[in-house]
């Protein structure tokens, strides 16, 4: 159980889980993989993953094969994955292969922001983390890095339907650094930009580049406000950002690989032939996003699969680094 009382750097959790040895009711708020507990126990580096790009993100198989990929990418760089969900109302942080097979092919399984967590867990129900749950239970165990392929930002017309994600709110509110490429072009850049800075987040492209990435392209036309050139600047910043004692959180935006990277004109219109539809179908709320991504994908065949899954790969590779880096810096 040792490691379980490192769990956090948080005095309140540290009350929590002291009284929740006197008191059944409130008992510890997730479990562990043998193989993440060993890596704790370890000191090694481990890298967060969320689950909602299993569920909601990808298709089956595709969303299998990717997420055991990534995991293994993960492992080769001596790094420790923990893909992160609900599983019958338990939160678990790191999943077995039975259990990422299970919720690749699950239906109805409930996709999971801030809000949602309390209701699925207390319903024993299964949910997978958006980037905004991965955050939270990631910050509870104290795994800082957390690998993704997009994160949520303001929609389009957001600033008449208020469709902001609950992913930049959180961002702003926690130590994590969150390794993406950037925002689909589904989200008003400009403006995520905007709502991420007004939360402290702090946004750095990646490589040579000094431009935000825009998922299925490199560029977006808009500037990120820093530049990292490697994985141990990377680290850097969030070990100045723990001695700040920062309590909001860093977006590491890595590219798509060029030979992979899209023609912007024509995401560009299958985007606005997607959100149309999205509109004349009366799609709101929690949907749009899964909405958005499936019309995506669907309008471009493969190719945006392709894309999708060779940035996530890419991105696990650079996680992976960070987290190295930063855990040598720690220990
Ligand atoms: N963007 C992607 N792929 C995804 C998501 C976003 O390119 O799979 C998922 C992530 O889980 C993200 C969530 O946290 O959608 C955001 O949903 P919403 O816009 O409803 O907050
Ligand atoms: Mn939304």
């Amino acid at each position: 159980m040792a490691c379980l009382l490192r769990v956090t750097s948080r005095a309140q959790m540290a009350r929590s889980l002291s009284h929740s040895r006197r008191h059944s009711s409130y008992s510890y708020p997730f479990v562990y993989s043998n193989e993440v507990r060993d890596a704790k126990a370890d000191r090694k580096p481990i890298v967060a993953l969320e689950s909602t790009i299993i569920t909601h993100g990808m298709p089956y198989p595709k969303n299998l094969e990717t997420a055991l990929e990534v995991e293994d990418i993960i492992r080769r760089q001596g790094a420790t994955p923990a893909t992160i969900a609900i599983l019958q109302g338990q939160l678990t942080i790191g999943l077995t292969r039975d259990q990422l097979q299970y919720l690749a092919k699950a239906k109805g399984v409930i996709k999971a922001s801030r809000r949602d967590l309390a209701p699925v867990m207390a319903a024993r129900q299964d949910g997978a983390t958006t980037v905004a749950g991965t955050i939270i239970a990631a910050e509870l165990a104290d795994i800082p890095i957390f690998v993704t392929g997009g994160i949520g930002g303001v929609h389009r017309e957001g600033e008449n339907t208020m469709d902001v994600s609950a992913d930049l709110t959180e961002l702003g509110r926690s130590k994590m650094l969150v390794v993406c490429s950037g925002v689909k072009s589904i989200l008003d850049i400009g403006r995520t930009l905007e709502y991420l800075e007004t939360q402290g987040v702090t946004v750095c492209s990646f490589g040579e580049s000094a431009e935000f990435p825009a998922f299925y392209t490199t560029r977006s036309g808009y500037h990120a406000p820093h530049r990292v050139s490697d994985a141990s600047q990377a680290a850097r910043i969030l070990q100045s950002a723990y001695r700040l004692q920062l309590s909001s959180g860093i977006v590491i935006a890595v590219p798509v690989p060029e030979e992979y990277a899209m023609d912007g004109n024509v995401i560009e219109t299958v985007i606005k032939n997607a959100l149309l539809e999205a509109n004349n179908q009366g799609i709101r709320g929690k949907e749009v996003t899964p909405f958005l991504l499936a019309a995506v994908s669907a309008a471009t065949g493969g190719v945006s699969l392709d894309a999708n899954v060779a940035l996530i790969k890419n991105n696990a590779k650079v996680g992976a680094d960070v987290a190295f880096q930063f855990q040598k810096l720690r220990n």
